[in-house]
């Protein structure tokens, strides 16, 4: 009675099954890749939902299993494309393995790597595998496999164990003593003691050579009437360059890697310092420059309620955390706290050149 076949009554027909997993790792690739930028409570939503989808593939995943491992043990039916299909299979319970390890246990590293940042290269993977496996495998849904009202309960029961696991992961995880899942929406970590004490992090490959105070200067210009440089002094000795040195305010600093800290930041306002300078009427966009080259561009509206930090909890900023100056961009993700910045612009265009230069900043000079 509850069988169709040799399908339970829950699972839907294969192609069906197939199409609904394709989807769903389009949209675990995307909502992933998307969930980078995304830094205040209003994109929780995009978590959660990567999460329920995450799991809902489990289950996708593993009627797919039941159906086609047998077959790999015949050596006579191994169909072409064999590899591919293994491959895909083994990152795929590695990714959703690794998800939902980051979302159950405390922060984990492998080889300094967090969990997290390891499923985000196992899912790119994933993705990338997907797409070979199409070319050998791919069958398009056929209209006698839709079941109408039957298929809908079937995708929508899938996606209800998902979202209901979801639910109960938090529980299940402390229940099981293992640490609990993540602190925030983001699912980043606390991570950390006080003032400087938290990691020190590169997107890539930066780690400059410590700057030096004396040589050191912050020039700001571009779209401006009157462009001026500073002096760490000038930044930090009172107010005799005509703005507020000790603004300050809590903000939470969470890196993609997956953990954050929570600290109070001092040092200057950005709209302190532009006011200084005077952004010409088509200035629209900040664009904050890293010795490195490392770069990100905001839009000025936002940008004036930054802080250019050159303090931490109290402490003078150390260098692996950005000395003598780093950007505080509260509700943006950590990759955009731009470190050991030299140079501030006021620009017309938003900069475009920030996706390769984060990327390569710190091989190239
Ligand atoms: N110049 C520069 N700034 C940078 C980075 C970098 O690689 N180069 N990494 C960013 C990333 S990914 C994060 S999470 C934060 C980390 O800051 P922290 O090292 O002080 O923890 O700095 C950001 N600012
Ligand atoms: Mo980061």
């Amino acid at each position: 009675m509850w069988a169709v076949g040799d399908r339970t009554a829950f699972e839907p027909p294969p192609r069906l099954v197939d199409g609904a997993i394709l989807v769903l790792v389009g949209l675990e690739v995307v909502s992933g890749l998307v969930s980078l930028l995304a830094g205040t409570p209003d994109w929780a939503w995009l978590f959660a939902a990567h999460a329920i989808g995450g799991l809902s593939l489990v289950v996708l995943v593993g009627w797919k299993l039941r159906r086609v491992l047998p077959g790999l043990r015949r050596p006579s039916s191994r169909p072409d494309g064999v590899g591919v299909s293994v491959l895909l299979a083994t990152l795929a319970i590695a990714a959703l393995g690794t998800g939902i390890a980051w979302a159950t246990l405390d922060l984990v590293r492998i080889s300094g790597f967090t969990l997290l940042t390891v499923h985000m290269g196992l899912g790119l993977l994933v993705g990338g595998v997907l797409v070979w496996h199409l070319r050998h495998r791919f069958r398009l849904p056929r209209r006698r496999d839709v079941e109408g009202r039957r298929t809908m309960l079937q995708f929508a029961g899938t996606v209800g164990v998902g979202a209901l696991t979801w639910r109960l992961q938090d529980a299940l995880g402390g229940l099981a003593g293992l640490g609990g899942g993540p602190d925030r929406f983001t699912g980043s970590e606390r991570a950390g003691g006080a003032g400087n004490e938290f990691p020190v992090t590169s997107w890539v490959a930066d780690d400059p050579e410590p700057v030096d105070p004396a040589e050191w200067r912050l020039a700001v210009g571009g779209a401006v009437r009157e462009p001026a440089s500073f002096a760490v002094a000038d930044l930090t000795g009172g107010e005799r360059v005509g703005f507020e040195t000790d603004a300050g305010e809590t903000a939470v600093l969470d890196c993609t890697s997956g953990w954050y800290a929570d600290r109070h930041w001092q040092g200057v306002r950005v709209g302190d310092l532009l006011e200084r300078v005077g952004p010409t009427a088509d200035g629209r966009w900040v664009r904050v420059v890293s010795v490195t080259g490392y770069r990100w561009s905001f839009p000025l509206a936002e940008a004036r309620d930054f802080l250019l930090a050159t303090r931490v909890g109290g402490e003078p900023l150390s260098h692996g955390h950005g000395a003598p100056l780093r950007l505080v961009a509260p509700g943006r993700r950590g990759f955009q706290w731009v470190k050991w910045i030299d140079r501030v612009e006021v620009t017309r265009h938003r900069d475009l050149s920030q996706w390769l230069a984060i990327f390569v900043s710190g091989f190239v000079e």
